[in-house]
């Protein structure tokens, strides 16, 4: 694959209203992520994503934007925003911005103008004097009455997120312009949400039933999608040294390259779902028991079917996923399985994503209450779950595995009041887990999670091998052990990993004499043939 900047980087997601708040009112802001710069710079990413932190009413805390070009003030001012854009670039950091344009808010002017029948407007959403059958990411019905503009709008998400009308080249020219408003200010690249759904078939027609979002094929990854986004790199994106992440739900890694090949380059990357499953079914509310075996075939499909051809991105959570120690890991081996976790993905090949809190071993907060909750998804499915007859604690159980919260309280610093968050009460709870948990007492010893990630992302920038090596699966039927191979001209990376929490013997391959133990999670390997629970190994050697 040939090189470039944003497939050498280590990308750090930070969600801005769980991250550090400056001005003591309880939800994190720009000024708080400038006063973290030092830690980002310590930690050694060199990407960040920022998510949303534009004006909004917070249906969807920031997903839902009524001015892409103005800053909400929860967060600061656009002369905070471009404080921080140059304070990143100072420290050596590039930004990349979150790009929600599948939608808007119902508050922004474009909307309220096409809802009053503003001529030059009308077309700016999708409109329907009749609603079809098609269902919302967040549980319920896709489509909303408006009552002035007397007819149904399409949401994709909640009723206060109408989709856009991406057939109407106004709109198009409306997106084109925010692109160049930010990337003029200086910013490095945009993560698409949802970026595959854009493009709806002609005339909304009625969907295949389904449990859950009936009418999907009618808009996943629909062929018009690719005239828009070749518009959109044309015009504006190959005109400035950036990259682009789409965000694409429900994609295969066919789909997927016929974005990302490298022919064609409508997008760079992009984020896939499938291992996301490893513990449900399709979507996350229905669970299933870990296994991690559903972990290994996803990734190693996506390592198999992108190689030469796409770049992969590598990631084990995000602002909607729960943490992934206490998904895929274990909270009696938590050290060692995060340390694993960590090794596991962020040797493959592709860009790492790290989400905020994830170097620390972040683990669900589980709140006990519904009202502990924020999150519009978590009530969306709740109200859906009681309708269907599901009781209050079966629904609660789910919520506590599975809410997006999970990954959304606050970034646990040190063990003082709030975890250092904030002086005052957070948004959203801080999980009770900080007086341990925390980035002090992770900076304080050598050994911990956070010092192990340094260590990954240090590896990273030395050794090419991690980033452009070709993958191979090694015992790939093995159901407790993961274990690959990366090659790169004369260099050949062995990762082994434990999944389980007992000792595994297994008959390693065999390595030359110089093979040299890279990273371990351990303390020292006793036996060769033995792994401990948890343990990750990674060797070089030459061939
Ligand atoms: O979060 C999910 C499951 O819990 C996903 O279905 C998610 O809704 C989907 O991946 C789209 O996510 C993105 O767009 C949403 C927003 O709420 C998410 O935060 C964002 O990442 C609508 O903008
Ligand atoms: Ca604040």
């Amino acid at each position: 694959m040939k090189k470039a900047w944003y497939r050498e980087g280590i990308v750090y997601q930070i969600y801005p209203r769980s991250f550090q708040d400056s001005n003591d009112d309880g939800i994190g802001d720009l000024q708080g992520i400038i006063s973290r710069i030092p830690y980002l710079v310590e930690l050694g990413i060199n990407i960040v994503w920022l998510s949303p932190v534009y004006a909004s009413p917070n249906d969807d805390n920031g997903y839902d934007i009524s001015d892409y070009t103005a800053i909400h003030p929860d967060f600061g001012t656009m002369s905070d925003m471009k404080q921080l854009i140059s304070a990143l670039h100072q420290a050596g950091i590039r930004l990349v911005m979150d790009l929600v344009v599948n939608h808007t808010s119902d508050e922004h002017p474009w909307f309220q103008a096409s809802a009053n029948n503003d001529p030059e407007y009308l077309d700016f959403y999708h409109w329907k004097q009749e609603k079809s059958n098609w269902g919302s990411f967040f549980g319920g019905e896709a489509w909303t009455y408006h009552p002035t503009r007397q007819a149904y709008y399409l949401h994709l998400f909640s009723k206060k997120q109408p989709d856009l009308n991406w057939d109407n080249p106004r709109v198009r020219e409306a997106v084109k312009k925010i692109l160049r408003f930010w990337l003029d200010l200086g910013v490095d690249g945009f993560r698409c949400d949802v970026i595959n759904i854009i493009a709806k078939a002609d005339g909304l027609p009625r969907g295949r039933f389904s449990p859950i979002l009936s009418g999907r094929e009618h808009y996943l990854d629909h062929p018009k999608i690719h005239g828009y986004l070749q518009e959109l790199r044309n015009e504006v994106f190959s005109h400035y040294d950036c990259f682009t992440v789409g965000e694409t739900v429900l994609i295969t890694p066919e789909k997927a390259l016929s974005y990302i090949d490298e022919d064609i380059r409508e997008l760079d990357m992009v984020f896939q779902f499938e291992h996301m499953g490893a513990d449900n079914y399709f979507v996350k509310w229905f669970m299933k028991k870990f296994r991690p075996i559903n972990l290994k075939r996803p990734l190693a499909k996506w390592q198999n079917a992108l190689q030469g051809r796409g770049w992969n991105t590598l990631y084990l959570e995000n602002h909607d996923q729960p943490r992934s120690v206490s998904r895929f890991g274990s909270t009696a081996f938590h050290q060692a399985s995060a340390k694993m976790l960590a090794t596991m993905i962020y040797f493959q090949q592709g860009t790492p994503f790290i989400y905020q809190g994830q170097e620390i071993g972040m683990e669900n907060a589980e709140f006990p209450d519904l009202a502990d909750y924020q999150d519009i998804e978590t009530h969306n499915i709740y109200r859906t779950g009681r309708k269907w007859g599901l009781t209050h604690q079966r629904m609660m159980n789910k919520i506590r595995k599975m809410s997006r919260d999970n990954a959304r309280t606050p970034m646990q610093w040190d063990s003082s009041l709030h975890a250092g968050f904030s002086p005052t009460t957070p948004w959203l709870k801080v999980n009770p887990n900080y007086l341990t948990t925390n980035v002090a007492t992770n900076l304080n010893n050598d050994q911990s999670i956070l010092k192990y990630y340094q260590k990954i992302i240090a590896l990273r920038k030395d050794y090419p091998v991690i980033v452009y090596g070709d993958y191979h699966d090694l015992y790939f039927s093995h159901s407790k052990l993961y274990a690959y191979q990366r090659t790169l001209g004369p260099d050949i990376l062995t990762v082994y990993c434990n999944f389980s929490d007992r000792d595994l013997v297994f008959k390693p391959l065999e390595t030359k004499r110089h093979a040299q133990l890279l990273l371990t999670n351990v303390s020292s390997i006793d036996e060769l043939t033995r792994m401990k629970p948890y343990e990750a190994r990674v060797y070089l050697e030459k061939k």
